[in-house]
């Protein structure tokens, strides 16, 4: 009954407005003459909810079914997006719903832009964990996901006179129909207090026992997960943190009412807001309390279901369970299970630690140090006591075998221990990661080498080769494709002769594109599309920022978090040469249409992203772009050859508008530095070029679309360290060009010269940490190469060889980045790591 109920409310369009109606007067306490975009969102949303509660119910029934090992993804960041076009499109009743909102008098798009973001992640490591959760039920596997449901995601970003502001992003304005609220499943969480040691009366052993000194009650809140193509939904759990009903009275009695009830209060500001900081650790003690109150829930909630059927049959643990630990954020997770499992459960330490190891494998998503989470000992002692002592004594065992197995090293074993010794002591997280896991990945081939190579190189002596792996990352051609460019994915599976799109869930299928590298038609539409896509772009800059783009111009796209070691300076550094040069051009006579002709190609140059809220250079980066666009867009000598635009709060949704306009898209991080990127990948199956370092995933997505179809430049990341040196030693040569826009910009060009004092000196004076002299040139030779390219592009009709050069280039990408799905990541995984197998439906 529920499947025909849920299939007919997707498919059936008198169902659908049947049921959008009842909403509207029962969920919303409407009526149809007072509904307008926003209560449409809500009723349709509402609908499709329902629909998706049957298949929930069903997948979960049959997992239990089943009784299969299921794989938990424990990530601090989700950063899903809007929820309804993707349930839509995985449950294939868009266009059933189109027609039904029609016949209402609603029209899909414009409902489904009410929605707002669920932006509960920072970047690149949120968004993977939200392309996982799809791929997890697309691909049918028994995977749940588990985090945190933060009240405040990601803050708005606004640029006021050129300088970021951020204000609170409070997502859950009107209730969120995505969210189903599970009140009874309430977990007590314990903080601080002491550990004392007592006798069990049963073994009459001595047993540790923590008492703890502050309890939070974790309440889940679940969020179903559609596949694409299948029945099975799976389940993302969000915690929130809530006051205990249990109270002070010890202090009510005292007379404090009042403070009782606030510190009551303050257990919700656990899960209140996100932290901003993307790849750059910052030991705050809220932080650790979020990271130990997710944790100790998720944890306790899997053993309960395990111990469901499984009883105390601690052996069958491993074979039912699969934790994915994304990056070290959940790191304590392991210490946890060794606490339940010694301490509640009573299981002998050794026996216990094997368990666990078999539990855990461990992500890595940086090199960079400053990216490495190392909690000061004192606050972990303090938060959580015993969770302390166990830490100590996996250390000991730990270090014991090290120093078994290698009885002539004296240094290894500080090299090696969790704890770093020093002024403060602190906690090495990922050293914990790697010792209480049995797998290790980096997420790109390059990356994953690197991490054994350099910051984990003792642990390969220690453990062997075998314990790390490599994951190169990918993205959900559901959300990146077919709802992001619907145009393009339409031609795709008209050209695959595939009506049902099933290339979604096989995207190596896409291969079959190079067929039609030749044909004129349809290298035709396929441009066509991309112009109606920049044409989209167009009418969202023009709205948020006011400028107007001319949409035939080439579209130079870089958005990503703003970072020192990404380089946005390096890219808007070029920018200012280029003006610069163009000014020089013109003064010396040469006419506008002759530079278009001669010496550079009309473009517009697309930033955008947050900076951390306390990251000063990333923000002085943001004022200067944002500076660069006012003087150079309002040059009146200019026009469209030049454009610079940094469109304010990129989010998911405005991703999905950005990526699909791109002709050229930048990933020009520091060689060594970018762990993989995701958002390359989004670009290149979008049909956009890419301009880009040997770094992260550039390496892997070279090889697959080949070298003619990517504009690669920059020094190699072998070479990183010994020029670090060669700075510091010798200091940094600014070549002529780049001098040319330090000068302009110490002349006052744009702006107080004091706000980028920083910024310059940094390179000039304090060792150019990311290679920016180094690669200037190399990046100015790269435009002049791919603008050759473009040149003609569009434009003269009766050069057919030039006219479609670019456009080549832009299907043979798409044609070959099948690799880069998230379904092929998630299976590699399972195969891999989580000994998992995806359940037939
Ligand atoms: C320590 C803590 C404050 C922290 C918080 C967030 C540390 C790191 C992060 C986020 C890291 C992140 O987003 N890393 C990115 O992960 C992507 C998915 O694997 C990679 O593609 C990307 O290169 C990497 O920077």
């Amino acid at each position: 009954h529920g499947q025909d109920l849920e299939s007919k409310l997707v498919h059936d369009r008198g169902a659908f407005e049947e049921s959008f109606v009842r909403h509207v007067e029962t969920t919303l306490a409407r009526n149809m003459y007072n509904c307008d975009n926003l209560a449409a969102y809500q009723a349709a949303s509402s609908t499709v909810r329902d629909a998706l509660l049957v298949d929930w119910a069903n997948t979960q029934q049959k997992q239990t079914v089943h009784n299969g090992k299921r794989v938990y993804y424990l990530s601090l960041e989700f950063l899903m997006g809007r929820a309804m076009d993707n349930a839509l499109i995985n449950l294939k009743g868009r266009d059933n719903a189109a027609a039904a909102l029609s016949d209402l008098g609603f029209n899909l798009e414009d409902v489904l832009d009410q929605e707002p973001d669920a932006a509960l992640g920072n970047g690149g490591l949120g968004r993977l964990a939200a392309c996982f959760v799809d791929s997890l039920s697309s691909k049918n596997y028994s995977g749940w996901g588990y985090g945190l449901n933060y009240q405040y995601g990601i803050f708005k970003q606004k640029i006021i006179d050129g300088y970021q502001v951020e204000t609170p992003d409070y997502w859950l304005k009107y209730s969120n129909p995505w969210e189903i609220d599970r009140k009874e499943i309430q977990i007590p969480v314990d903080f601080y207090g002491h550990v004392y040691e007592d006798y069990d009366p049963n073994s009459g052993k001595p047993k540790k026992i923590w008492s703890g000194g502050e309890r939070v009650l974790a309440v889940a809140a679940d969020f179903p997960i559609p596949g694409y193509n299948t029945d099975n939904t799976n389940n993302l759990r969000l915690w929130n943190a809530k006051p205990t009903h249990e109270f002070d009275f010890t202090k009510f009695n005292a007379g404090d009412y009042q403070q009782s009830v606030g510190a009551q209060q303050r257990a919700e500001s656990i899960t209140a807001v996100l932290y901003p900081n993307d790849n750059f650790y910052s030991g705050k003690e809220l932080r650790l309390k979020q990271q130990y109150f997710w944790v100790a829930a998720s944890l306790h909630d899997i053993v309960r279901r395990f111990k469901k059927t499984n009883k105390s049959q601690w052996e069958k643990f491993p074979e039912q369970v699969a934790i994915q630990l994304n990056d070290t954020h959940p790191t304590l997770a392991i210490v946890e299970l060794q606490r339940v499992l010694v301490d509640l459960e009573g299981l002998e330490w050794d026996h216990a630690w094997s368990i666990v190891t078999r539990v855990f494998a461990y992500t890595n998503h940086t090199v960079m140090t400053e990216a490495l989470e190392k909690w000061p000992v004192d606050l972990v002692g303090r938060l959580l006591p015993r969770h302390l002592e166990i830490i100590y004594d996996i250390n000991f065992f730990f270090l014991k075998d090290v120093e078994h197995k290698f009885p002539d090293d004296r240094d290894i074993l500080g090299r090696v221990s969790i704890i770093e010794e020093g002024n403060e002591k602190s906690v090495r997280m990922a050293y914990l990661a790697i010792i209480g896991s049995h797998k290790v990945n980096g997420v790109a081939e390059l990356h994953s080498e690197l991490i054994q190579t350099t910051i984990f190189k003792d642990f390969v002596r220690v453990f062997g080769k075998d314990r790390f792996t490599n994951v190169t990352n990918g993205i959900t051609p559901r959300r990146w494709l077919r709802q992001a460019n619907p145009q393009l994915a339409k031609l795709i599976s008209e050209k695959l002769n595939d009506p049902n799109y099933e290339y979604l869930t096989n995207l190596g299928n896409l291969k079959k594109l190079e067929k039609f590298i030749d044909d004129d038609e349809f290298l035709t539409k396929w441009d066509a599309i991309k112009f109606h896509n920049k044409r989209r772009l167009t009418a969202l800059v023009k709205e948020e920022t006011g400028i107007e783009l001319d949409p035939t111009v080439l579209f130079d796209v870089q958005v990503k978090r703003i970072h020192e070691y990404k380089r946005q300076q390096l890219n808007i550094f070029a920018v200012i040469y280029r003006y610069l040069r163009i000014k020089e051009l013109l003064a010396s006579g040469v006419s506008i249409d002759e530079i278009k002709l001669k010496h550079y190609i009309s473009k517009a140059s697309i930033f955008g992203g947050k900076a951390a809220p306390g990251y000063y250079m990333a923000k002085t980066i943001i004022h200067l772009i944002n500076k660069v666009g006012d003087v150079v867009n309002n040059d009146p000598e200019i026009g469209n050859l030049l454009k610079v635009v940094f469109i304010p709060d990129y989010n998911v949704s405005k991703a999905e508008i950005i990526t699909p306009a791109s002709d050229l898209s930048n990933h020009i991080s520091t060689a060594g530095t970018e762990a993989s990127g995701t958002s390359n990948m989004k670009f290149a199956l979008n049909g956009g070029l890419i301009i880009g370092t040997v770094d992260g995933a550039n390496v892997e997505i070279t090889r697959e679309i080949g070298e003619d179809n990517i504009f690669l430049f920059g020094n190699l990341s072998e070479s990183v360290e010994e020029i670090r040196h060669k700075h510091i030693y010798e200091g940094v040569q600014i070549p002529e060009t780049l001098q040319k826009v330090f000068d302009s910009i110490e002349s006052g060009a744009f702006g107080n010269p004091e706000e980028y004092k920083v910024l310059l000196d940094g390179i000039r004076y304090h060792g150019d940490h990311y290679l920016v002299s180094d690669d200037f040139d190399l990046f100015l030779d790269a435009h002049i190469k791919l603008e050759k390219v473009f040149g003609h592009h569009g434009g003269d009709a009766s050069d057919k060889d030039h006219l479609h050069r670019w456009v080549k280039k832009s299907v043979l990408s798409v044609a070959n980045m099948g690799f880069f799905s998230s379904d092929r990541c998630i299976d590699e995984y399972a195969e891999n790591i989580w000994n998992i197998e995806p359940l037939n439906q």
